[in-house]
C-alpha cells in the first residue's frame, strides 16, 4: 500500500483529470549589502530577481560590520539601516532585517544564510548578489556553507561579465555552480563609491538614489566626513 501522506513542506500535488499540478516550494530572496548608501542599482537588481524567481519577498540585510571593506569610509550601521528602510518602504514585497546590524563581529554571509535557513528550512532561500560580488565569492568566509543553505542569484552589472562565473567551477567544484543562477537585469551603472565621490565633490546624487535617501543624507550629513577629504571615498 502507498503511504497516505504528502510531504507538504516540500510540495503539494493536486490531481485533476489525470494531470498533476505541482506547487513549488516557497522561495524567498536575501539581498545583503553594505548599502553605503543604497541606490537604484540595488533596488532594480532585487526587484528583477523577485520577479524572475517568483520570490515571495526580498529581505534586505545591511551589513553591521562589512567583512571585506577597508580603506574607505563606511557610514554608521544605523544610518545605512535607516537609508535602506527609506528606500524599500514603498515596496510591499521588500522587507528589512537587522540580523547583521545586531550581530557582533564581522557580518559573514554564511552566518546570515544559516540563520535564515534555520528559521524555515522548507523555504528555498536565494541570496542575491551582483556579478562583481559573485566573482569574489571564493574569497568569502566559508562559501561551502553558503551553498548548503542557499542558492545564489548573480545579477548582471555594467563592467562585470557573468560569463566568468564558469571560471568559479575550478575553485568551487561542479555542485555549487549548479546553485548559482545568472540573471540579466536592466543595466544601471551606479555604484555606492561613485555616489560617495559625488558627495565629496558636492555634486548632485539626484536620480541615483531614492529621493528620501537623498534627503536623509543631506539632513543628517551622513557623509560630511568626506567633504574636502582626499582619502578614498
Ligand atoms: P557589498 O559590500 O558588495 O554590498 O556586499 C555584498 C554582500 O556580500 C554583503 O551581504 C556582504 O556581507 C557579502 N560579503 C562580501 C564579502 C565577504 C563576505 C560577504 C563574507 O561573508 O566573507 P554593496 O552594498 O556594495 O552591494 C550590494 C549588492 O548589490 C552586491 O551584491 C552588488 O554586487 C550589487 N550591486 C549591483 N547589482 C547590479 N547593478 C548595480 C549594483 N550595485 C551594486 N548597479
Amino acid at each position: 500500500m502507498k503511504p497516505n501522506f504528502i510531504k507538504i513542506e516540500e510540495l503539494w500535488r493536486v490531481a485533476s483529470n489525470g494531470a498533476t499540478m505541482v506547487k513549488a516550494r516557497r522561495a524567498m530572496g536575501l539581498m545583503g549589502g553594505t548599502f553605503n548608501p543604497i541606490h537604484y542599482g540595488h533596488l532594480v537588481a532585487a526587484e528583477a530577481a523577485r520577479d524572475a524567481f517568483n520570490l515571495e519577498q526580498v529581505i534586505f540585510i545591511p551589513s553591521g560590520q562589512p567583512p571585506h571593506k577597508s580603506g574607505f569610509y563606511v557610514a554608521d550601521p544605523e544610518h545605512r539601516y535607516l537609508m535602506t528602510f527609506l528606500a524599500i518602504v514603498s515596496n510591499q514585497r521588500f522587507e528589512l532585517s537587522r540580523v547583521e546590524i545586531d550581530r557582533s563581529g564581522p557580518s559573514y554571509t554564511y552566518d546570515t544564510v544559516a540563520y535564515f535557513h534555520a528559521l524555515d528550512p522548507s523555504v528555498d532561500w536565494y541570496f542575491i548578489t551582483g556579478a562583481d560580488a559573485i566573482l569574489d565569492i571564493v574569497t568569502w568566509r566559508n562559501p561551502d556553507s553558503i551553498f548548503r543553505h542557499a542558492r545564489l542569484i548573480a545579477a548582471s552589472r555594467p563592467g562585470y561579465s557573468l560569463q566568468k562565473i564558469h571560471e568559479l567551477e575550478r575553485q568551487l567544484g561542479t555542485e555549487p555552480l549548479t546553485r548559482i543562477h545568472p540573471l540579466e537585469v536592466p543595466a544601471l551603472a551606479i555604484s555606492s563609491s561613485q555616489i560617495r565621490a559625488r558627495l565629496r565633490e558636492g555634486l548632485s546624487i539626484k536620480y541615483l538614489v531614492p529621493e528620501a535617501v537623498e534627503h536623509y543624507i543631506a539632513k543628517n550629513d551622513v557623509y560630511a566626513v568626506l567633504k574636502g577629504s582626499t582619502a578614498p571615498s
